[in-house]
C-alpha cells in the first residue's frame, strides 16, 4: 500500500496536509502491518539470543530500508513536501542498551532475521533505560530517559508468566517487537515487563526505593551496584529476564512436539555474557519439575546452551554471593550446589569451581561447564581466553572454546547512516555488496581513479557538514567543516584510555600556544557515558569538558584545535559522527578491548584507525596492511606480561618523560583548576601519577608520534583518500552476516 492511501484512510487527509508527527506514527503503523505479513523462521530447532542489553537505535529508517520501501517512501513524502530525516526527529530512540554488548545483540538479531535464521532476541523493557546524560559544569549528570510511548514499536502480547521471588511472585508481561530482515523474514524481540512497575517513584535524578522491587523491577538498566540494595536488585533482573525466558522457551518447543528429553533438538539459546546465566540452572529446574531426573536435565540444558565472553577484565566478570541468590531466589541455590558439586568431583582445581572460598558463585564458571560451547568475540581475544583468562577451562574443554569475530550490520552502518557513500558504491560495483559485503572488495579496482575518489572526498565533506549542522542545533557548538575530525566514541573506561587522548589533547594545546600550529586544524570528538558510579571516569569526563571549555575560548589556540564532547551520545549520534569521521581512535591497553565494534563501524565510512594491536584492531590491520592504518603501543604480550610481574611504575615514566610530565601537570595546572573541579581533577592526576592501572604513559610518546603522522599523511589528500578507499573495500569481512552464518555455522546450526 502507498503511505499516500493509508495516510488517506488513517486520517482522512493527504501527506501534505499531515503534520510530521502525524505521519511518524502512519509510518510506524504500516511498518507494523507489512512485518507482521512476512513470515516467521520456522525451522524445528529455533535460536533464543537472550541479552540483557539490546541497542537498537531508532527503528523507523532501518525497517523501511529493510522493508525495501525506503526509497519509494523518502520520494513520495518529498514530493509532498516532506522531509523524512525531520519526520524521523519523532522518533525516540529505545535506551536498552548500554554499549558495545547491546549493540552487537541488535546487529545480530538483524543479521539473523536477513538470514532468514528460526531466532528471537529476549531481554528486558526497561522504561527509564540505562540513563540520558546531561553536562553541568562541566560534569556529567544522569536522568531518566522515558523513551517509551503509547503507540511504538512494542506491542502488547497476551503472554503472562509468574516469576517466584522469595516471599513474592510478579507476573511478567511480554512485549514484542518485530525483527525486520533485508529479505522476507520477521523475527521478533521479546521484551519482558513486569505489571506492578511503577515510574513515579523516580526521583531526583535516577534515584529510587531499591527495596521495592515489584515497582522498580525495570525501570533502569543496570541500576547503580554500589550498594547492596542495587547489586541484589540486578539479580531480581536477571531472574526476572531468564525464568521468563525459560517458560517461554518450554511453552514454545512444548508446542512443537518436544517432549523435554529432546530440548535440544528443538532450542539453542545464546547466553550473551553471564547477565543470563542463570537461565542454566533456572531451565535445569524447570525440566525436573515436569519429571525430568537431573542428570539428564543438566546433558539437555548443556547441550542448548552457548555463551559468549565479551570482556577478559576479570572485575567485570560477575561473581555472586550466594547470600544475594539466596535473598531472591533460594530455588536456584539447590541446583547451583549440585552444578558446583559435579565440577568439584571431577576437577581437583579450585579455579573452575563454581563455588568459591568467599561463597560466591562465578557465573561464568556454570557458562563454561554447562554450555556447549564458549566464544570470545576476535581472534586475540579468544586467544587471550585460552591462554590465559579462562586457560585452565580451555584445558579441559578445548574442543568447547571458539572464535566469533564480531560485525555489524551494513544496513544500518552503512546504508542508513551514509546513502551518499552506498548511492556512490552502488553505482560503482552494482548492489550485490548489500547482500554479500565481501564484494565491496571491488572497489579496489578504483584506487587510481580520479573521478570516485574525488567523489569519496566530496561525500565526506558532506557528511561532516551535517555533523556540524547536528551539533550547532543540538548542541549549539560550532565546529570547521574543513579540519581533521578525530573521533572517539565509546563507553567511558579507563581501559578504552579517553585519558589517554585527553593527555594528547594538552600535550597539542601546549604545542599550539608555544607557536607550533598544525597545518590542518584538528577538531577532537569525544561521546561517551560513565556508570554514575565509576568515580574516576566522571572524573576523565569532568577533564575533557574542562579542556573543551579552556581550548575553545582561547583565541590563540581555537583556530587550531577545538574539543567537543557530545552530550547524551547514543546510536543515533553514532549515526552523524561516525561518516563524519576522518581518524577513528581506537586506543585501549593491547588485550582489554575484546572486539570493539565502532572501529569496524568507521572503517566502512572511509575513517582511517588509530589504534592499538587489541581486540579487533589486530584484524583490521591484517585486511588493510600496515599503509592504510595507524598502528601504536605496546603488544598484549607485553602488556600481560607486565602485569604478570607488576614491574609497571606510572611514577618513574611521569618523573622520567618531560613530555607526559608536562601533560599530565597541567591537570592540575592554573588553567584548569580556574574552570573545573579540584578535588576532581586532583584525583584523577593522583591516580595517573601512582597508578596509570592502564597504562597510558608507556605508550604515550608513541601514541602522539603515530597521530602526527596521521595528520601528517593527512595532507597529502590523494594518498589519503586512497587509504580510505582501502578500509572502505576490505570492511566486507566485519559484515555481521558474516559473524552470524558462522555461529550458524559452528554453534546453533539451525536449518533455513
Ligand atoms: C563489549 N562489552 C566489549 N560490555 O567491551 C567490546 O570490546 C566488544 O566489542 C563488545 O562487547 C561486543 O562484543 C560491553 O559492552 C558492557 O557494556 C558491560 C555491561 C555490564 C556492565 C559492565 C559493562
Amino acid at each position: 500500500m502507498k503511505l499516500s492511501e493509508f495516510v488517506k484512510a488513517e486520517y482522512g487527509k493527504s501527506i501534505s496536509e499531515c503534520t510530521n508527527e502525524e505521519l511518524y506514527y502512519a509510518l510506524l503503523t504500516l511498518t507494523k502491518k507489512m512485518a507482521s505479513g512476512k513470515q516467521h523462521g520456522n525451522s524445528k530447532k529455533k535460536l533464543y539470543y537472550i541479552s540483557a542489553e539490546f541497542l537498537i537505535g531508532k527503528l523507523l529508517s532501518n525497517n523501511l530500508i529493510n522493508l525495501g520501501i525506503y526509497d519509494e517512501v523518502k520520494e513520495e513524502l518529498a514530493q509532498n513536501g516532506k522531509d523524512i530525516c525531520e519526520i524521523e526527529e519523532f522518533e525516540n530512540e529505545p535506551s536498552l542498551g548500554n554499549g558495545g554488548l547491546g549493540r552487537l545483540a541488535a546487529c545480530f538479531i538483524d543479521s539473523i532475521a536477513t538470514l532468514g535464521l528460526n531466532g528471537d532476541g529476549v531481554g528486558l523493557n526497561y522504561h527509564f533505560g540505562l540513563f540520558r546524560q546531561i553536562f553541568e559544569n562541566n560534569m556529567q549528570t544522569t536522568v531518566p530517559d522515558p523513551w517509551l510511548t503509547e503507540k511504538s514499536w512494542l506491542t502488547k502480547m497476551d503472554v503472562t508468566y509468574d516469576i517466584k521471588f522469595k516471599g513474592m511472585t510478579v507476573k511478567s508481561r511480554m512485549y514484542d517487537i518485530d525483527v525486520i530482515g533485508y529479505n522476507n523474514t520477521s523475527n521478533k524481540l521479546h521484551l519482558f515487563d513486569v505489571e506492578s512497575v511503577d515510574e513515579s517513584i523516580v526521583e531526583d535524578g535516577i534515584n529510587f526505593n531499591k527495596e521495592d522491587i515489584k515497582k522498580n523491577l525495570t525501570l533502569f538498566l543496570y541500576p547503580d551496584d554500589s550498594d547492596e540494595a542495587g547489586r541484589i536488585l540486578r539479580i531480581y533482573q536477571q531472574y526476572f529476564m531468564v525464568s521468563s525466558a525459560a517458560q517461554l522457551i518450554l511453552d514454545e518447543c512444548v508446542a512443537k512436539g518436544c517432549n523435554l528429553h529432546d530440548l535440544s533438538d528443538y532450542v539453542v539459546i545464546q547466553i550473551n555474557d553471564t547477565h543470563p546465566t542463570m537461565v542454566i540452572p533456572e531451565l535445569i529446574r524447570l525440566l525436573v519439575e515436569r519429571g525430568l531426573e537431573m542428570d539428564e536435565a543438566i546433558e539437555a540444558v548443556t547441550k542448548s546452551c552457548a555463551y559468549t565472553n565479551h570482556t577478559i577484565l576479570a572485575e567485570a566478570l560477575e561473581k555472586w554471593p550466594i547470600y544475594y541468590l539466596k535473598k531472591a531466589v533460594p530455588q536456584l541455590m539447590p541446583i547451583i550446589e549440585v552444578l558446583d558439586d559435579k565440577v568439584r568431583r571431577k576437577y581437583h582445581n579450585q579455579a573452575v569451581y563454581i563455588i568459591d572460598g568467599e561463597e560466591r558463585v562465578h557465573m561464568a564458571h556454570i557458562d563454561i561447564h554447562y554450555s556447549s560451547s564458549v566464544n570470545g568475540v576476535a581472534s586475540l581475544h579468544t586467544e587471550i581466553l585460552k591462554n590465559n583468562e579462562l586457560h585452565h577451562f580451555y584445558e579441559i574443554y578445548p574442543e568447547k572454546f571458539n572464535n566469533k569475530t564480531n560485525g555489524i550490520t551494513f544496513r544500518r552502518w552503512l546504508l542508513h547512516c551514509n546513502p551518499q557513500l552506498t548511492e556512490l558504491i552502488t553505482s560503482l560495483i552494482g548492489d550485490g555488496f548489500k547482500k554479500d559485503a565481501t564484494q565491496l572488495e571491488k572497489l579496489l579496482d578504483y584506487k587510481n581513479d580520479e573521478k570516485v575518489l574525488k567523489q569519496i572526498l566530496e561525500i565526506k565533506s558532506a557528511k561532516k557538514m551535517e555533523l556540524k549542522k547536528a551539533l550547532m542545533e543540538k548542541q549549539n557548538v560550532t565546529i570547521n567543516e574543513n579540519s581533521i575530525f578525530d573521533i572517539q566514541i565509546k563507553r567511558l573506561h579507563e581501559y578504552k584510555r579517553q585519558q589517554l587522548n585527553a593527555l594528547y589533547v594538552i600535550h597539542k594545546y601546549l604545542e599550539i600556544k608555544a607557536g607550533k600550529k598544525p597545518s590542518t586544524p584538528i577538531t577532537v570528538i569525544f561521546g561517551a557515558k560513565a556508570a554514575p558510579a565509576y568515580i574516576i571516569a566522571q572524573d576523565i569526563i569532568h577533564l575533557i569538558l574542562c579542556l573543551q571549555q579552556l581550548i575553545n575560548n582561547d583565541p590563540e589556540v581555537s583556530p587550531y584545535l577545538n574539543v567537543v564532547m557530545v552530550e547524551n551520545y547514543n546510536v543515533t549520534w553514532a549515526e552523524k559522527l561516525i561518516p563524519a569521521c576522518d581518524i577513528s581512535e581506537q586506543i585501549s591497553l593491547a588485550s582489554k578491548e575484546a572486539s570493539g565494534t565502532g572501529n569496524m563501524k568507521f572503517m566502512l565510512n572511509g575513517a582511517l584507525t588509530l589504534g592499538t594491536e587489541d581486540g579487533a584492531n589486530v584484524e583490521i590491520h591484517e585486511l588493510v596492511g600496515d599503509d592504510n592504518i595507524y598502528i601504536f603501543g605496546d603488544s598484549s604480550d607485553t602488556v600481560v606480561e607486565r602485569y604478570a610481574q607488576g614491574s609497571y611504575h606510572a611514577a618513574k615514566y611521569y618523573n622520567e618523560n618531560a613530555a607526559i610530565k608536562e601533560a599530565v601537570d597541567f591537570i592540575t595546572g592554573e588553567e584548569l583548576k580556574a574552570i573545573g573541579d579540584k578535588d576532581r581533577l586532583e584525583r584523577l592526576f593522583n591516580e595517573l601519577v601512582s597508578k596509570d592501572w592502564f597504562m597510558t604513559f608507556p605508550d604515550f610518546d608513541e601514541y602522539v608520534k603515530t597521530r602526527e603522522q596521521a595528520y601528517a599523511d593527512y595532507e597529502n589528500r590523494e594518498e589519503w583518500v586512497q587509504k580510505m578507499l582501502v578500509n572502505i573495500a576490505k570492511a566486507g569481512y566485519f559484515s555481521s552476516d558474516r559473524t552470524i552464518e558462522e555461529y550458524n555455522r559452528d554453534i546453533w546450526k539451525l536449518e533455513d
